[in-house]
């Protein structure tokens, strides 16, 4: 790794835990040191040293337009003339939240936070207090931003980072947490038929994106829809990745299941840090000041962020882009296997649109036991020669990784071509 980013690196861990503000970014899962990024435009980063890498992190999936999208800079300028945050409503906040009712077939309402996290908490908390339940029914591998009582078999950096169940989380609160296998219907009923009349609700990404991207096998989603109706739970899809993403209307509409509450963040900020809980009008209404559930925050629909959101989703709705992903996103997929089969590399690739992941294993990869089961060492030597090929891939088997509208074809292409030549990597290393 080149000079600056390893200067960076080692003054960053003089006083930053790790030197990163974020565990994932340390490289520990593939090691090395993680490149310090300077600037970015379309679907390139450059960092400290000048180097220049094809982003398949895409802020870990927020960028769907890819970076320095020329209307979202521009509304983000105008916003920082008028002011950075007042701590008041604001005209951008309503026609935002608009705008995601509209597109949401479950959202009637809806209350903007910070972060992916805020929105799961202040979810749990409205779902507990409406259904005077404590208990909440989770996935193994499922990751809801580091919300306590949801660090229990936790995916993305607690699974990778081997903390899935973090030290400062009392057992108390865990205890009101059950997590079951993923995909698997039957764990579900078994746990519910249990502890069903003391559960608020079963919290699930729609596409699981936090044990590398897992998709939901047929029946899934409708099976759990029908299992909270049965027991009176309520059921939250986290859409933080899947929101805007999958496709405008989210996993919800792709699947064509309504939960109760839906958690976004990512897109709906273009970058900028922006979460958001919502759903029917009657459950929303339980929320302060209407209702009882305290929830609150300083800078919550930020009018940057907002203006970030706003301008990036209107992008979206005019436009081609969730077809021209899926032609890319495919096109990288059928290379991908096609490499995989000529170096005789078990590789299972799993994908819904431009959210993906390489797993090194024969697969199928349908839950976090069979993530678990992808060679973390073919990962980290096939990352690294991407790495050194100019390709930002997420530093860890855990994520998912992302396409954007700025990834154009010959990206893609480009793309296949290093890949071949990490895969190629991989079978010389590993498979001789
Ligand atoms: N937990 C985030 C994605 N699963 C990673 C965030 C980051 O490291 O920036």
């Amino acid at each position: 790794m080149a000079k600056q980013s390893e200067q960076l690196f080692h003054r960053a861990q003089e006083i930053i835990p790790g030197g990163v503000n974020s565990p994932v970014r340390a490289f520990r899962a593939v090691g090395g040191t993680p490149p310090f990024i300077e600037q970015a435009q379309g679907s390139r980063m450059f960092d400290a040293d000048n180097l220049q890498y094809i982003d398949c992190v895409c802020s870990w999936g927020a960028m769907i337009l890819g970076h320095g999208h020329r209307f979202v800079v521009e509304a983000v300028k105008k916003a920082a003339t008028r002011g950075f945050s007042f701590g008041t409503p604001t005209v951008g906040e309503v026609e935002l939240a608009e705008m995601i009712v509209a597109a949401m077939p479950s959202i009637e309402m809806l209350r903007l936070v910070n972060s992916g996290t805020e929105a799961a908490m202040s979810a749990l908390r409205l779902a507990r207090a409406v259904t005077g339940r404590k208990k909440i029914l989770k996935f193994d591998g499922g990751y809801h931003g580091h919300v306590d009582s949801l660090l229990v078999k936790a995916g993305s950096g607690a699974a990778t980072f081997n903390v899935p169940d973090s030290a400062g989380v009392p057992a108390e609160v865990t205890q009101l947490t059950i997590s079951v296998d993923y995909n698997h219907l039957d764990a579900v009923n078994q746990a519910m038929d249990k502890h069903g009349k003391d559960v608020a609700a079963i919290i699930v990404e729609p596409v699981a994106g936090n044990m590398g991207c897992v998709p939901p096998v047929e029946g899934f989603l409708q099976g759990l829809r029908q299992i909270c109706n049965e027991h009176g739970a309520l059921l939250i899809f986290d859409e933080v990745m899947t929101g805007f993403r999958v496709s405008y209307n989210g996993a919800q509409s792709l699947y064509g299941v309504k939960p109760d509450l839906t958690l976004l963040g990512k897109v709906i900020g273009g970058g900028m840090p922006i979460g958001a809980y919502g759903g029917a009008r009657i459950l929303m209404e339980n929320v302060a000041p209407v209702g009882p559930v305290y929830q609150a925050g300083t800078l919550s629909g930020n009018p940057l962020a907002v203006a970030a959101g706003k301008s990036t989703l209107s992008v979206l709705k005019n436009s081609s882009i969730y077809s021209d992903l899926e032609e890319h996103s495919a096109e990288f997929e059928e290379g991908v296997r096609r490499s995989a089969q000529k170096h005789g590399v078990p590789v299972t690739f799993n994908r819904v649109g431009s959210m993906w992941t390489i797993f090194f294993t024969e697969g199928p990869v349908t839950d976090f036991a069979t993530a678990n089961r992808s060679n973390r060492e073919k990962f980290a030597r096939f990352f690294h020669v991407m790495l050194s090929e100019g390709v930002y891939l997420p530093p860890s088997q855990m994520e998912s990784a992302f396409f954007s509208a700025a990834h154009a074809k010959k990206d893609i292409l480009q793309l296949i071509q290093r890949a071949d030549r990490g895969i190629k990597r991989v079978a010389w290393d590993f498979e001789k």
